[in-house]
């Protein structure tokens, strides 16, 4: 179990071990194929996964995040949609794919210091979220396009979908000029709209390259009330795993993961139940061989009673020989809760977007968070955390609350880099002491330590 596998052409482009269960949680390590001219890095479960919407984390370089101790981040998130449209994907391919853009890659030399997975979204969650009058068909997600007006620099037309693609649905119908939206262009709204199909998804996937990409699916907010719409969902999730598996020409290096769908129907015969038969009835049929799941549609205001039943149905039904990835979940307090009942795998945008907000992670018994902008930080002489690792806490920067409080006044970026990198610590730093509670089997007492810590503090 603790050998690493040995990546050739004809092998699987995922290996999971699992190295020990605690109670229902598990300690695993997933082996990622090597994007080309890379070496493999593990990654060890549970983990969480630091999202870089477009290709870098704010105030945060790609060597930090993945060499410096205190964070050591073996794989990362990327976004579909932000890349497809901005630079594109004919650019990343000009440099050998994401993974060799972002990891210093000058005149086709990549840097060899340093390594790291990616993982990209399918781009459809992202739509439906961030983007302005956004339709889901049968055929796929509509949207505006949000970077139709270039920015000065910009050149046209390249940035907009593949040139001379047949295939392409992205509008290449971009203004070449750098003028602000005029009325004529208002009246041009047709030609903003893009359809985002689940076989452009996964053409933009391949393209991108990361090691392991996402099945666009119908994601309905959680809170919305119309049971037929959540049905009609849950169905078209499963159809467009299909037409993403005809898309996926890569399955020899990227791994597709489906995204289990099906609202906060728990119950037996239910929309989650429906969901997991219908992806359980495509690996008996032999259509599809997942190299793992994901769990889709939570983290989107409903109560954690709701949140967590669904979470608890999913892993039980999910195989227990493949990775199982919790979709937008980052807050601490969710990550030991869902990795007890067996989820390996996260992503959020919460800490490094409180980071940007002025707020700290910290342990119990204060709430969890620390907000350096209030008053009280104004003149407190304590690191953020003691015995952190951080940059902020301990490395060449160390800073008081004080000294933070200040930089957030007065706007300067050091205060959200430290933050930031603080927050990843953090992250990093739990999932490592919950990876180390399963390895000796007291998962059960880490958690409810853990627990009674967080609510101590009186949130
Ligand atoms: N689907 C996709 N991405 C996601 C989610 C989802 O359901 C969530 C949870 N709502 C976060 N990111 N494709
Ligand atoms: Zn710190």
């Amino acid at each position: 179990v603790d050998t690493p596998p040995v990546f050739d052409d004809s092998s699987p482009a995922l290996c999971h071990y699992i190295h020990a269960v605690s109670g229902r949680a598990r300690a695993c390590t997933i082996h990622l194929k090597p994007h080309k001219g890379q070496t493999t890095r593990p990654v060890p479960t549970p983990i969480f996964m630091p999202v870089g919407t477009k290709g870098c984390l704010k105030g945060l370089s790609m060597h930090e995040l993945t060499t410096d101790p205190a964070l050591s981040c073996p794989i990362i998130l990327a976004n579909t949609y932000h890349m497809a449209l901005q630079p594109g994907t004919e650019l990343l391919d000009e440099f050998g794919g994401l993974h060799c853009f972002m990891g210093n890659n000058i005149n086709n030399e990549t840097s060899k210091e340093y390594n790291f997975n990616l993982l990209t979204d399918s781009g459809g969650f992202q739509m439906v979220s961030l983007a302005k009058l956004s339709q889901v068909t049968e055929e796929g997600v509509t949207f505006e396009n949000p970077f139709l007006h270039p920015q000065k620099g910009d050149h046209g037309k390249r940035y907009y979908g593949k040139k001379n693609s047949t295939t392409t649905t992205i509008q290449d119908e971009a203004p070449t000029d750098d003028t602000n939206v005029s009325e004529e262009d208002n009246n041009n709204k047709d030609k903003r709209m893009m359809l985002l199909k689940p076989e452009d998804s996964i053409r933009y996937q391949n393209e991108i390259g990361a090691n392991i990409i996402m099945a666009l699916d119908d994601v309905v907010s959680s809170v919305e009330v119309d049971a037929d719409r959540f049905e009609m969902a849950t169905y078209r999730t499963l159809r467009w795993y299909d037409r993403c598996l005809q898309a996926h020409q890569k399955s020899h290096c990227q791994n597709l993961f489906p995204i289990v769908q099906g609202g906060l129907d728990t119950s037996p015969g239910g929309l989650r139940e429906r969901c997991l038969a219908g992806f359980r009835r495509r690996e008996l049929d032999g259509i599809a061989n997942a190299p793992g799941y994901a769990i889709g549609g939570l983290a989107g205001g409903e109560s954690k009673d709701d949140f967590w039943r669904v979470v608890d149905q999913c892993c039980k039904a999910l195989p227990d020989n493949k990775p199982r990835y919790l979709m937008g979940v980052g807050y601490p307090l969710d990550l030991v809760v869902c990795s007890a009942l067996g989820v390996d795998m996260y992503d959020c945008v919460y800490p490094t977007r409180t980071a940007r907000f002025g707020v700290a992670l910290v342990p119990g018994p204060t709430p969890g968070t620390l907000r350096l902008k209030s008053h009280d930080c104004a003149t407190d002489h304590n690191v953020l955390q003691e015995g952190c690792p951080c940059q902020a806490c301990a490395g060449v920067h160390k800073v008081s609350r004080a000294r933070l409080h200040r930089l957030l006044k007065t706007e300067h970026p050091l205060a959200i880099q430290l933050l930031t990198q603080h927050n990843i610590a953090y992250m990093m730093s739990l999932v490592r002491q919950m990876r180390q509670a399963i390895l000796q089997d007291k998962f059960d007492a880490f958690a409810r330590d853990f627990v009674h810590d967080q609510f101590r503090g009186g949130a």
